[in-house]
């Protein structure tokens, strides 16, 4: 049970956050303020943070005020009511986001900061979860303690969204299977998603029908539900399997400063709400405890008020962030001597490998299982991965070499591969997980580009999600699988801030650049995708059957981020290429005859634009091979990086269709040909338009 003392200090943490939400709202009215979305209601969230520890990982929802300033308290050397402040007026003092966001998050206090995408931090917790355990099984270091409970808090209308269904899913998966998870999940039900009623019910048995253990509270009384959350919370951390609590709460004052629920709530509905003001509530047991007089609990609440509006006045003229610079500084960490330095302590600590030639499937797969030796911390997971090896053999073996506990397969959920990715990077693991197919990473990309990619940017750096995800793509399977084993759509990669999308065609480029991408991420925590042209995986010839020239020895090197490769110093032409064009524009270099030089960009980002504009300087005379779309494919960017760079050269692009990819053979009519390459490259030479 609460103490007397415990209890004033909820009270404590209630009336800041509640205080905190009007002061957002005068801040707003001044101008000074942007973010009035508050946790008036909800404050009993309170109860959570006490149940719990203050090195257990949370994961808040935008209304867990008060359950942030609770474990603040549990934190000597924090002042949570001028961080949040901070970040109501965008300061660039503010102490997780610097200004970028108004978020929940400091790494003192083990609150990891989350977007406004709602429900888009349910499977990074499942994956913080999962890599708690995993981390202690392997014995490498984690970010959190051995026993952690990790926290995760969302809206009754977010545990509807298909992100939160699939953790959800994911978390009683584990659980069925016996797999460690010690995830508590909290939906804070106040019975409405901006205008839309959840339907009564739903929530009060969302977890028992996964199969979760489920605990119900009034969040409206924050004495009963510290009860229920203490014993959730202990639950969790005895028996290592996920829980989901239920907080009943209401919402109070709308859902942001600008909404008028009047539009659409019965006055009589908004009074009951009211009615069951957690604030009221708790003022009312500290009277009825005899721990306050009723005048007493009216001073405290008026000081609070004056507490917090003195720091608004002060927090209201803060600096904001001032230029593009300083907004971008944190996007992502990039030290390429550090990078490098990694690479090659990597690649040196394989020893000696047999100079053999290998297709580029071997390469990763070798240098797979050599980072695998070198990193202990290294996990390697994706759908049929481990048993099977992959799809096209490229993690064979890899199960049996680091064991089950480092090369795994996961349930059949992209979104659920990306989140474990997301929560073992953020707990001290290296992982490299695996899209079995480019067509369906689309489902899931939010993972990487709303998730992955902005945490550095939220957090100013002191979080961060290190990760390889290794994805097959491409198309050329010579008509098999259609659309979904040939998609070639990278663009909603491409323009991610700060993600490095490496492609590599030929077999020792994969191996060096498989190695970058790790130790970009192991040494700056880089988020990188590793596109993998399945139609090159087995390839051994370039130009002639069994002249073995597509086959390459892994070399222990490295290639830096955004370097091309350049074959050839013809100087008729330049050919600027990736993946299967460069397969496709070798031969017909060769068979033109020409004086050509082929660069294959090897990064599609960051483009390597100064090697780009020597190589198209050199000939004056560029042609663009790209197998992607025209529109919004790889050749748009290369086009404008010359444009931008000033080359006054002639330039001309060949592309696959702006089509999605059919069955059969009818697939060579909208992908790239030689042929195309071929004409293209005759007109440039020859001068025809
Ligand atoms: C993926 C996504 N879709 C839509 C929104 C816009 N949006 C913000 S909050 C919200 C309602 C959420 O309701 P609920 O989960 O019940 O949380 P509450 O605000 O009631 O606490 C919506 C639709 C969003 N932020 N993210
Ligand atoms: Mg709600």
């Amino acid at each position: 049970m609460l103490t007397d003392t415990r209890l004033l200090e909820l009270y404590d943490s209630q009336l800041g956050s509640r205080h905190l939400d009007l002061a957002a709202r005068e801040l707003r009215a001044e101008g000074a303020g942007f973010y009035t979305i508050g946790s008036a209601g909800h404050e009993g969230n309170a109860a959570v943070a006490a149940a719990l520890r203050p090195t257990d990982p949370a994961l808040l929802h935008y209304r867990s005020g008060a359950f942030y300033l609770e474990r603040a308290r549990q934190v000597p050397g924090t002042d949570p009511l001028r961080d949040v402040l901070l970040g109501v007026v965008a300061a660039a003092s503010e102490p997780i986001a610097g200004g970028r966001h108004k978020v929940f998050g400091h790494p003192k206090l083990n609150v990891i900061p989350q977007t406004s995408t709602i429900a888009s931090h349910l499977p990074r917790a499942v994956g913080v979860a999962l890599a708690v355990e995993r981390a202690a099984k392997l014995g490498v270091e984690c970010a959190w303690p051995r026993d952690s409970v990790v926290v995760c808090s969302f809206g009754d209308a977010s545990a509807n969204h298909s992100t939160a269904v699939g953790a959800l899913n994911t978390a009683a998966y584990c659980a069925h299977q016996g797999l460690p998870l010690p995830v508590l999940f909290v939906c804070e039900d106040n019975g409405i998603g901006i205008s839309v009623r959840t339907p009564s019910g739903w929530i009060a048995s969302y977890g028992s029908r996964l199969g979760m253990r489920q605990f119900t509270a009034d969040g409206c009384d924050v004495a009963s539900a510290y009860e229920v959350a203490a014993e959730a919370a202990e639950w969790v951390r005895a028996t290592r399997r996920p829980a989901f609590l239920h907080l009943r709460t209401v919402r109070l004052m709308g859902h942001a400063g600008s909404d008028a629920e009047v539009a659409y709530r019965s006055r009589a509905e908004i009074a009951a709400d009211e009615e069951r003001d957690p604030l009221t509530a708790t003022a009312r047991l500290l009277v009825a405890r005899g721990v306050v007089t009723e005048d007493e609990v009216a001073a405290l609440a008026e000081a609070k008020r004056e507490e917090v509006r003195a720091i608004a006045r002060e927090v209201a003229s803060a600096a904001r962030l001032e230029t593009a610079r300083a907004v971008m500084a944190s996007l992502a960490p990039s030290r390429p001597a550090a990078v490098a330095g990694e690479a090659v302590a990597a690649a040196r600590a394989t020893g000696a490998r047999p100079a053999e030639p290998v297709t580029l499937a071997q390469a990763i797969n070798q240098t797979l299982a050599d980072l695998l030796d070198h990193y202990p911390e290294m996990v390697v997971f994706g759908e049929d991965v481990a048993r099977k090896g992959g799809v096209y053999g490229v993690t064979r073996g890899l199960l049996r070499r680091a064991g089950a506990g480092r090369v795994f397969d996961t349930l059949l959920d992209e979104q659920s591969i990306l989140g474990l990715a997301l929560g073992a990077g953020l707990s001290g693991l290296l992982p490299v997980a695996e899209i079995q197919y480019l067509a369906y990473l689309h489902n899931a990309v939010d993972q990487i580009r709303g998730e992955a990619a902005t945490l550095s940017f939220f957090s100013s750096g002191q979080y961060r999600n290190p990760m390889v995800v290794r994805v097959a793509g491409y198309a050329y399977q010579k008509g098999f699988g259609g659309h979904f084993h040939n998609d070639n759509a990278v663009a909603s990669l491409r323009d991610i801030p700060g993600l490095v999308v490496a492609t590599p065609s030929r077999p020792d480029d994969a191996a060096a650049m498989l190695r970058t991408c790790v130790a970009a991420a192991r040494a700056d925590g880089r988020v990188c995708v590793f596109l993998e042209p399945i139609a090159l995986y087995h390839t051994r010839d370039l130009h002639e059957e069994g002249d073995g020239e597509w086959l390459a020895p892994i070399a222990a090197k490295h290639v830096p981020i955004g370097r091309a490769r350049v074959y050839g110093s013809g100087d008729q032409l330049t050919i600027v290429t990736f993946g299967n064009g460069l397969h496709m524009s070798l031969r017909v270099a060769r068979r033109l005859g020409l004086r050509c030089r082929v660069v294959d960009l090897r990064w599609l980002s960051p483009l390597p634009a100064d090697d780009l504009l020597r190589e198209a300087t050199a000939t004056g005379k560029v042609l663009v091979v790209d197998e992607t779309r025209r529109s919004g494919g790889v050749s748009e960017g290369v086009l404008a990086a010359l444009a931008d760079a000033g080359f006054d050269g002639r330039v001309a692009r060949v592309t696959s269709k702006d089509s999605f990819v059919p069955l059969g053979d009818a697939a060579a009519h909208v992908l790239l040909t030689e042929d195309e390459i071929e004409a293209a490259a005759l007109d440039l030479v020859r001068g025809r338009p």
